[in-house]
């Protein structure tokens, strides 16, 4: 059990209704089994005095990252609708500051950073600093998915410096290829990252 206090955050990803319902439209296997385990950790870094964030995948209705656009995934989380809401048996998020990744038509994965759909370029989310003026050096990932949200959070975590954290058995892999939830964890774990 990781053990939190005020410099260690918990940083869930992602867990919407899009990925974490069996019936989002991008639901990720298992997705949904994973928040009694995400609920566990909230609790024991609230009680260790850590910060909790959330993030939200939260798109345009039309954006490059969707099929029907020149992208690869279905359409989903869009801004405001069902399934970008927080799957609603996530606990004790009320408070918890919330970082909607795309509210200007940007996409990309990491919590921490967005890409410009058209030139590419990336910018900062607000989460860096958010855990920065808290004075947090640590964070404790998990939620969805395993391959794609979680993995680039927990990349760019380690690149800007904090020491990183990913539950194993509180993330799920949406897995496009077979394997891709494990060699994500893989590449995660050789870039630095604690497994748990
Ligand atoms: C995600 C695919 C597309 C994720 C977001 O949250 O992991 N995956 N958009
Ligand atoms: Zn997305």
């Amino acid at each position: 059990m990781v053990s939190y206090d005020e410099r260690t955050a918990l940083i869930v990803v992602d867990v919407q209704n899009d990925f974490a319902d069996p019936v989002g439209s991008l639901a990720v296997r298992g997705g949904d089994r994973i928040v009694p385990r995400v609920n566990e950790e909230i609790r024991n870094a609230t009680e260790g005095g850590g910060a909790v964030v959330l993030t939200q995948d939260w798109h345009p209705e039309s954006t490059p990252h969707f099929a029907k656009d020149g992208g690869i995934w279905p359409v989903h989380c869009v801004a405001g609708t069902w399934g970008a809401e927080l799957h609603p048996a996530l606990e004790a998020v009320a408070d918890a500051p919330r970082v909607r990744k795309g509210r200007n038509g940007e996409d990309g994965y990491s919590g921490f950073t967005m890409r410009e759909p058209l030139s590419g370029q990336e910018m900062p989310t607000e989460l860096d600093s958010l855990l920065r003026e808290r004075d947090v050096e640590r964070v404790v990932i998990c939620g969805l998915a395993t391959d794609y949200c979680v993995r680039a959070t927990a990349l760019d975590a380690l690149r800007l410096g904090y020491t990183t954290t990913v539950l194993g058995d509180a993330i799920a892999a949406v897995e496009l290829e077979e394997g891709d939830g494990e060699r994500a964890i893989e590449e995660v774990r050789e870039a630095g990252a604690i497994l748990a």
